[in-house]
């Protein structure tokens, strides 16, 4: 699919979801690549610069987009002499983030497994691919357990959840977004995605599930993220804020319902921000860990030191480090 297409997909969700929003602009940039027909090696670079720019505009929010094009844009180095070597390299990268982001989901799903028992009664929000992984795998385990999913309104991404959990055969009660706290007490762990997860363990994920966390946290039931390392934001070193979209309030209200309320303003963020003291466990591919853990995810799995914020303003004072 063309970088506009996708791009296109990804702002009206119809590409939805952090994991997959960043393997599809991965595979648009490959695409972008292959295509291309610059001959100079500058015009190239400047033409896969301008598909980034696209895709970096789509969705604030979930870091793994910037994080997977920064990480295949970084194969296109300066020590490239042709225009033929910058695209067999970046189309390498590209396969192999895309290959490894589906391995790291596979492997979250085995060890978020081994958290689940037999007997649980396990809530979910949204649709995560990773935190279906766990779900998915520990029933390929034998382990016998309940979930309980929300609505996740405005946009029901629940029904994508409970299609999936049923046709795996997964005993689950769907609710509304209001009623989790109700049915929190019968809860024995909690299991979400990550769209961010910043520097000190605060995870941004679906709008609700900072409310959720919060029942659970009164309650003394854990609360499991499921993140692969590259939803690590790490600008959040930096003390840079991870953006909250703010989508349309026609996903909320009927834009007739709304214009007959003039004085009503409609808000829709699309994600909230947990705090790392209501978070029990973040599971990666490179293990489990709690959230205080975050910074040597960043520091050693990311790859990402301070030294590469070139251009950053670290002194506060418009001055570049
Ligand atoms: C999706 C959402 C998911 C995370 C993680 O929001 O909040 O929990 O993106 O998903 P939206 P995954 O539907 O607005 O994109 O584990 O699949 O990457």
């Amino acid at each position: 699919m063309t970088v506009t297409d996708t791009a296109e997909k990804i702002k009206k969700m119809e590409i939805r979801g952090a994991g997959r929003i960043a393997r599809a602009a991965v595979a648009a940039l490959k695409d972008r690549a292959e295509r291309s027909t610059a001959t100079d090696l500058r015009v190239f670079r400047e033409g896969m610069e301008q598909a980034a720019d696209i895709l970096l505009s789509t969705r604030p929010t979930a870091v793994s987009l910037p994080n997977a094009i920064h990480l295949v844009m970084g194969s296109l180095s300066d020590d490239i002499q042709s225009v033929t070597e910058a695209k067999v390299r970046f189309s390498a990268a590209c396969t192999r983030f895309i290959s490894i982001s589906g391995e790291a989901v596979d492997r979250i799903g085995r060890i978020g497994a081994r958290h689940i028992r037999d007997g649980d009664v396990v809530m979910t929000h949204c649709n995560s691919e990773t935190a279906l992984a766990c779900l998915l795998q520990a029933h390929r385990n034998g382990t016998r357990f309940e979930v309980v999913a929300t609505e996740v309104r405005p946009r029901n991404q629940g029904l994508l959840t409970i299609r999936t959990l049923n046709d795996a055969g997964i005993a689950t009660s769907f609710i509304v977004d209001s009623a989790a706290r109700y049915f929190m007490k019968e809860v024995d762990l909690v299991v979400v995605g990550a769209d961010a997860i910043t520097v000190n363990g605060a995870v941004i994920n679906k709008i609700g599930t900072s409310q959720i966390a919060l029942a659970a946290h009164e309650s003394r039931t854990p609360v499991m993220v499921a993140a692969e390392t590259y939803k690590f934001a790490p600008r959040t070193i930096l003390g840079e804020f991870i953006e909250i979209e703010e989508r349309e309030a026609a996903e909320v209200l009927p834009t007739v319902t709304a214009a007959a309320l003039p004085r009503v303003r409609v808000r829709n963020p699309a994600f909230d921000v947990t705090p790392a003291g209501y978070i029990d466990l973040i599971v990666t591919e490179q293990g489990a860990i709690p959230p205080q853990m975050a910074y040597l995810i960043i520091r050693d799995y990311l790859g990402w030191e301070i030294g590469e914020f070139t251009g950053a303003d670290l002194t506060g004072t418009g001055g570049v480090p």
